[in-house]
């Protein structure tokens, strides 16, 4: 088996720095307080390995962060996910399967960029990243129109996006990136033009809301894995607007006609019965941002997040 069974590591990470609204910074807090970590250790029977921290890294903040080739607030983003990076890390390296709360999707560049390295090391493996979300997040700086950094994680993850300064993701080595090969997505439907072309000339495997609508979230999660291949550790990366946002309304970038909470817990659910999970990333859940009357946006979203989290590590087994 791929990660010690009962050792979840936790880490939470309440950084908002890749994209430009307030609040998703809170999420780690209201995820936690709604019961989720508690949950995990009573009725899941997991041994959590957390530091009673929501990490706001404060200390690496620059005390100025000027735009580096159009990306906004690049050397805090490039800090927080190399900390983030090294805390995943030894994780992994323990073999404990790795639960890390978002923040925005940026804090993706720290947590995939750690797993990949302690598998590389621990099995002389490579994982596959299974990215769930309705955009596709594989601007580079210069396809990129807003500079949120936030679309970016893909990009610099694989290699297609590269920086040679230190503090500027240069932080990034071989070992820490995965493979395009290795990559799929579900739930696309809000990709940029140039990020079409980056998906098309590299052959990623990518399933839209069009082919979930087509061929069903079951053929699609056979075929996702399948893509993938048995027996190969798996990161999760799910950014809680693949969901439709009757659903998930509280995020910063909401995009109708998404997957139903039962189709995202359905994914979840496929990835945990592989055996192969050995981390999971929950991202882009803003409980500030209150579409509903009364908190029930903000209430709602956190609730469908929790659910992803305990899908993905086993709630669903009979
Ligand atoms: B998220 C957009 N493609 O680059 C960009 O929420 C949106 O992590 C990115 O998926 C959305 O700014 C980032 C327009
Ligand atoms: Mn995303
Ligand atoms: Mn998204
Ligand atoms: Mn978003």
């Amino acid at each position: 088996f791929l990660a010690k069974g009962d050792q979840l590591g936790v880490v939470a990470v309440g950084f908002s720095g890749g994209q430009c609204k307030p609040g998703v910074d809170a999420a780690p807090s209201a995820l936690i307080s709604s019961g989720l970590l508690t949950q995990l250790h009573e009725e899941l029977g997991y041994q959590l390995h957390h530091d009673d921290t929501v990490h706001s890294y404060k200390d690496l903040m620059p005390s100025t962060d000027p735009d580096i080739r159009g990306m906004k607030n690049p050397l805090a983003v490039s800090a927080v996910t190399q900390k983030l990076s090294e805390q995943v890390y030894s994780h992994a390296k323990e073999g404990r399967c790795v639960l890390t709360l978002g923040g925005d999707h940026s804090i993706a560049i720290g947590t995939i960029s750690g797993t990949a390295k302690a598998i590389r090391e621990r099995l002389g493996r490579e994982m596959a990243v299974i990215w769930v979300d309705a955009h596709a997040d594989i601007n580079t700086p210069e396809t990129s129109d807003s500079g949120n950094i936030h679309g970016m994680p893909v990009a610099f993850l694989t290699g297609l996006a590269k920086e040679k300064r230190e503090g500027v993701f240069g932080w990034l080595k071989e070992d820490n990136l995965i493979s395009v090969k290795k990559l799929v997505y579900i739930g696309l439907r809000d990709v940029d033009r140039g990020e079409k072309k980056i998906l098309r000339e590299n052959g990623i495997r990518a399933f839209s809301m069009h082919d979930i609508d087509k061929h069903g979230i079951g053929r699609v999660m056979e075929m996702a894995l399948g893509h993938i291949g048995n027996d190969t550790p798996i990161h999760l990366s799910f950014d809680v607007d693949a969901l439709d946002p009757l659903w998930a309304p509280s995020t910063g970038t909401p995009v109708r006609g998404g997957l139903t909470l039962r189709e995202g817990d359905y994914i979840a659910e496929c990835v945990h019965e592989t055996g192969s999970l050995i981390a999971m990333d929950l991202v882009e859940v803003n409980p500030t941002l209150e579409p509903g009357v009364n908190d029930i946006g903000a209430h709602e979203t956190v609730r469908a997040g929790c659910s992803l989290v305990r899908c993905a590590l086993g709630e669903s087994l009979l």
